[in-house]
C-alpha cells in the first residue's frame, strides 16, 4: 500500500476510535446518571442465588445428560468429548462447588475422580494448554481445598488421590517440552508422547501460560522438574521478544522463529502476560516481576489506544488489526492486579460499551468499521469480561460495576439458558443458539460473577474470608498461596494492590505448630492464624483501593539488578516510536519505569501507540 494511502487509512482508523471512545464515554455518563437504580444489598443476594440456580442448571445439566463425556451440548441434551475424554466439565467444576459451599457434590465429585480416572487408559492427543489450565489446574486446585481442614471443605476419604492424577497427567505432558528451544509443542499424545507430524508452531500463550500449574505441582510434590520446564518456556519465549520488548502470537519450537508476528493483549498471547504477573504473586520469584514489568510498560506504550487496545507489528510497532477480541476483556483485571487502575477503568467501560450494544461481547469487533467482525461474531459463554468486572469492583466497590453485573448476568439467563444448561451464541447480532457449552462457563464465568455479588453481600466464601489468599489461574481456579506455594513474605506486595487501607498488615500464615493443630482438628476452621510481623520496610507504606503492587512499596522492585539480569537496551536500540529512527531520550524504558517509583521520577502514563501508518490486515484466530 502507498504511503498517503496508508496514512489515510489510520486516519480513518483514528477517527473510528475516537467516535467509539465518545460513544464509549458518553454511555459511562449514562451509567453514573443510573446510580439511582443502582444494585442494593439486598438485590445483590438476588443476584448471588440467581447465580448459583443457574451454576446448578448448567451442572445438573451435564451431570444428567453428559457426565462423563468431557462437555455438554446443552440445546439437544447430550454429551461430547471435546478434549481428552475425562470427564473434563466435572473438573472444570470442582472448585466452583467447593466456593459454592456444596460439601456434598464436592465430595462426591472428588471421590469419584479420585476412583475412575485414568490417564494411562487414553489414547489421545491433546492441546498442552488446554490440558494443563483446565484439567491440571483443576486438579490441583481441588486437591487444596479437599486435602486441607483449613478450608472447610476438607474430604474425609481423600488420600492425594487428585495430585497423584495430577502428576501422572503432568509427566505426560512433558515430552511435549522436549524442543530445541524448550517452548513446548502444543499437543502430545498421552500415552505415546508427541507424534511424529505434530506441528511445530505453537501461539505464545500456548507455550508461556503453564507456570502455574506446574510450578504448583512441583512444590507440592517436591520435583522441580514441572517449575523448571515451564520457567524455560517463558525465558525462551521472552529472549526471543523484539527490540520492542513486545512478542508475537506464533512461534515456531524448533527454529524460534516467529510465524506470526502480530502482537496484542487478546487473542494467542492474553495469558502470557497474566502469568508472568501471578508466577510472581504466587511463587514470589522476582524474575517473573522483572520480565512482566517490561512486557507491560511496551504493551501500554504500542499496544494501548485509550481506552482500546491494537494489534500491531512486534517489530515496527505498525498497527496491522485495530481489533477489539473478546479475550481482551482480562486485561482489566490484570491491571488490577498491577495496581494500574486508572487505565483499568476506562478500558472496561468501553469494552463493557460493547456489551450493551450487542448484548454481548463478539469474538472480534473492528475499531474501524465499529462492527462485529466478520468470521468473529460469536459469544461463547466467555468470563473475560465479567472477570474483569469482578476485579475492578473489588478494588473500587464502585456500584457501576455491580449494574454491569446484573446487566451481564440479565444478557445470559435471556439470551444463552436453552433446555439442559447455556448455549453458545452464534452471532451476537442475531443471538442464535449453538448447542455447546464449554467448561469454563461453570470454571470462570460463573465463579467470577457470583464473586461478584457475595462481594456486594459481604462476603462469605473461601476467597474472601478463608485461611489463605488465592491467585486465580487463567481458568478461574483458586490456587491458594499457602506457606509451602508461595513465599509468604510477598504476599504482601500483592494484596496491598488492592486492599483497603490496613488490610495490608493483616496478612497471616500459619505456624508449623498450628498447621499440626489444624490437621487433627475437623472443623471448618479460619481463626487462629498467626498474624505475621513484618519488618517495617514491608508495611510503612499506606495501601488504598488503588495503590498498587508495583507503584506503591514493593520490596523486590530492585531484584532485578540483584539477580543480575537485565533487559535494558543498548544505546544504538534506542529508537524514536515515531519514525523508528535511533534517538536519545525516549525508549521503552523510560516508559516502563512508569512502574519503577524507586528508580525513577517518571510516573506518567505512556503516550498512546504512534501513529505507524500501514494497514495491513490478517485474518486472525480466535482461539487461545
Ligand atoms: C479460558 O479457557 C481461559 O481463560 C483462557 O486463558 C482463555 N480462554 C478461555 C475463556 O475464554
Amino acid at each position: 500500500m502507498e504511503g498517503g494511502d496508508r496514512m489515510m487509512r489510520w486516519i480513518q482508523i483514528r477517527s473510528s476510535i475516537l467516535i467509539l471512545t465518545l460513544a464509549c464515554i458518553s454511555s459511562c455518563c449514562f451509567l453514573t446518571l443510573s446510580f439511582a437504580d443502582s444494585v442494593t444489598k439486598e438485590e445483590a443476594k438476588q443476584l448471588r442465588n440467581e447465580v448459583g440456580e443457574m451454576f446448578y442448571h448448567a451442572f445438573n445439566g451435564y451431570m444428567d445428560n453428559a457426565f462423563p463425556l468431557d462437555e455438554l451440548k446443552p440445546l439437544s441434551c447430550k454429551g461430547e468429548d471435546t478434549l481428552g475424554g475425562y470427564a473434563l466439565t466435572l473438573i472444570d467444576s470442582l472448585d466452583t462447588l467447593a466456593l459454592l459451599g456444596d460439601r456434598e457434590r464436592f465430595a462426591a465429585s472428588v471421590e469419584w475422580i479420585g476412583k475412575n480416572l485414568r490417564f494411562d487408559m487414553i489414547n489421545k492427543t491433546v492441546s498442552v494448554f488446554e490440558t494443563t489450565i483446565r484439567v491440571l489446574g483443576g486438579l490441583i486446585s481441588a486437591h487444596q481445598i479437599a486435602s486441607d481442614y483449613a478450608t472447610g471443605m476438607r474430604v474425609p476419604s481423600y488420600d492425594n488421590q487428585l495430585l497423584n492424577l495430577a502428576e501422572d497427567l503432568a509427566r505426560r505432558l512433558l515430552p511435549a517440552f522436549d524442543t530445541p528451544t524448550g517452548i513446548p509443542f502444543g499437543s502430545v499424545n498421552l500415552l505415546h508422547g508427541v507424534d511424529k507430524h505434530e506441528s511445530k508452531i505453537t501461539s505464545t500463550a500456548g507455550g508461556g501460560t503453564l507456570t502455574l500449574e506446574f510450578g504448583v505441582l512441583s512444590r507440592l510434590t517436591n520435583d522441580p522438574i514441572f517449575e523448571q520446564v515451564t520457567k524455560n518456556a517463558v525465558l525462551a519465549i521472552w529472549a526471543r521478544r523484539s527490540k520492542l520488548n513486545l512478542v508475537g502470537a506464533h512461534i515456531n519450537v524448533f527454529t524460534g522463529e516467529w510465524t506470526q508476528k502480530d502482537a496484542g493483549i487478546g487473542t494467542s498471547i492474553d495469558s502470557f502476560y497474566e502469568y508472568l504477573l501471578k508466577a510472581y504473586l504466587l511463587f514470589g520469584d522476582e524474575e517473573y516481576l522483572y520480565i512482566f514489568k517490561e512486557a507491560y510498560a511496551a504493551a501500554m506504550h504500542y499496544l494501548y489506544h485509550d481506552p482500546w487496545y491494537v494489534e500491531v507489528n512486534m517489530d515496527s510497532a505498525a498497527i496491522v488489526w485495530p481489533l477489539f477480541n473478546s479475550l481482551q476483556a482480562f486485561w482489566p483485571g490484570l491491571q488490577v492486579l498491577a495496581g494500574d487502575i486508572n487505565p483499568a477503568i476506562r478500558t472496561h467501560a468501553a469494552f463493557l460499551s460493547v456489551w450493551r450494544r450487542y448484548g454481548f461481547t463478539p469474538e472480534g469487533f473492528n475499531l474501524a468499521s465499529l462492527s462485529v467482525q466478520h468470521g468473529q461474531k460469536s459469544y461463547p459463554l466467555r468470563p473475560e469480561l465479567i472477570e474483569s468486572t469482578y476485579w475492578l469492583y473489588k478494588a473500587t466497590r464502585d456500584p457501576r460495576y455491580l449494574d454491569a453485573g446484573r446487566d451481564m448476568l440479565a444478557s445470559l439467563q435471556y439470551g444463552t439458558r436453552c433446555p439442559c444448561g447455556y448455549c453458545h451464541i452464534s452471532d451476537v447480532e442475531d443471538h442464535r443458539q449453538e448447542d455447546h457449552m464449554e467448561s469454563f462457563f461453570l470454571a470462570e464465568t460463573v465463579k467470577y460473577l457470583w464473586l461478584l455479588f457475595d462481594l456486594a453481600v459481604g462476603p462469605d466464601n473461601l476467597v474472601e474470608n478463608g485461611p489463605y489468599k488465592y491467585v486465580f489461574s487463567t481458568e478461574g481456579h483458586l490456587l491458594p498461596a499457602t506457606p509451602q506455594i508461595s513465599l509468604v513474605r510477598e504476599h504482601c506486595l500483592y494484596y496491598g494492590s488492592y486492599c483497603r487501607s490496613g488490610d495490608l498488615r493483616q496478612t497471616y500464615f500459619i505456624s508449623e505448630v498450628d498447621k499440626d493443630k489444624h490437621e487433627s482438628n475437623d472443623s471448618r476452621f479460619y481463626g487462629s492464624w498467626t498474624k505475621a510481623k513484618y519488618s517495617s520496610d514491608y508495611t510503612t507504606s499506606e495501601p488504598s483501593a488503588v495503590s498498587g503492587l508495583i507503584k506503591g512499596f514493593c520490596p523486590g522492585l530492585n531484584h532485578g539488578q540483584k539477580f543480575g539480569l537485565s533487559y535494558l537496551l543498548s544505546n544504538d536500540e534506542h529508537r524514536d516510536y515515531e519514525t523508528n529512527q535511533p534517538e536519545e531520550s525516549t525508549t521503552v524504558q523510560s516508559h516502563s519505569v512508569m512502574l519503577l517509583p524507586a528508580q525513577s521520577s517518571d510516573s506518567s502514563v505512556p503516550d498512546s501507540v504512534s501513529d505507524h501508518n500501514d494497514s495491513q490486515t490478517s485474518e486472525s484466530d480466535v482461539t487461545s
